[in-house]
């Protein structure tokens, strides 16, 4: 079972069920609590296993579609409905050095040798704050490169949902914009290279947790400069250094998270050194069984 958010004028924005490619519109079905994503969120908590997603079918009452998933998922403008990030009062928070490669890749830019394998081995990970609701595009809206970075790459990775209690709801897909110069300057100067003005894309949808074996998921990026792949690469979620429970456990010690929150798990896939993005490039990442986040590249002011 799927969920997005999506704008339908003359409605605005709705949240909707997938089915196949049809969507049903929970704000419709049931306007008081399905309204927003938080309130979805707010329901999901207190079902037994696989009571969420029962739920949210028998919410489905109307079966005609309101809208086909593939008509949404388009560029935005006001005058057609498409699909919206996935999103609306929730932080988003990251996992660092979550795979082997993303060790090599900071060892690499930072010249810095030990911090990145240390945190790799450490019982406690690294955990970051990435971003407040407005620093997050959904599918098809640009992404950015920070005007002041030369050095930036897409980061593609899984992302958890969870609601008000710190329990997972689903799974959708993250690209953790990163500017590997600012970074590897030094560390201290991680917030600046990740948190910025659409510096991190989710969507297109949230996949329930019933309905997806994580062991299975199986991660693909591509680059395209002017209409041809620069760049590809895939990686699996079975390489997660962590488990999905021990990341979450530390994202909610000491700290509360009362509409739910997302929780970035780490790339696995980082481009050569000698790649960067480039305005008007465009990143697709598919993961099978969640779909396909596209977005192009600006670096324009
Ligand atoms: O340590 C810096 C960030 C790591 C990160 O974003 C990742 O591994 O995905
Ligand atoms: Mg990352």
């Amino acid at each position: 079972m799927q969920f997005c958010r999506y704008y339908m004028p003359p409605l605005g924005t709705r949240v909707g069920v997938v089915i196949e490619d049809e969507v049903h519109d929970l704000t419709e079905a049931e306007p008081n609590r399905s309204r927003t994503l938080s309130s979805l969120l707010a329901r999901a908590n207190g079902f037994p296993p696989g009571g969420f997603a029962r739920w949210i079918e028998a919410q489905v009452t109307d079966k005609v579609a309101d809208v086909l998933f593939s008509a949404l998922d388009r560029r935005p403008s006001n005058r057609t409905p498409h699909i919206l990030a996935p999103i609306d009062q929730q932080e988003v928070w990251a996992a660092g050095v979550t795979y082997r490669r993303s060790v090599e890749a900071r060892e690499a830019e930072s010249g810095q040798s030990g911090i990145y394998d240390r945190v790799y081995a450490a019982e406690r990970p690294e955990l970051f704050f990435k971003a407040n609701p407005h620093h997050v595009v959904g599918p098809h809206v640009p992404v950015r490169i920070r005007a002041d970075s030369r050095w930036s790459v897409p980061e593609p990775e899984i992302a958890l949902v969870m609601d008000g209690r710190g329990a997972l709801v689903g799974y959708t897909i993250g690209n953790d914009m990163s500017a590997r110069d600012i970074e590897g300057d030094n560390p201290l100067y991680l917030p600046q290279a990740k948190v910025y003005n659409q510096a991190c894309a989710l969507g297109p949808v949230i996949v329930l947790v019933e309905g997806l074996d994580p062991a299975s998921l199986h991660i693909q990026l591509q680059i395209e400069r002017e209409g041809r792949p620069v760049f590809e690469a895939d990686t699996s979620f079975d390489r997660l250094k962590r488990s999905v429970q021990e990341l979450m456990d530390y994202l909610w010690r000491e700290n509360d998270f009362p509409n739910g929150v997302f929780l970035l798990t780490g790339t696995g896939i980082v481009p050569p050194d000698d790649f960067s993005l480039q305005d008007g490039d465009v990143v697709s990442i598919h993961v099978d069984g969640i779909g396909t986040l596209r977005n192009p590249v600006t670096q324009r002011r």
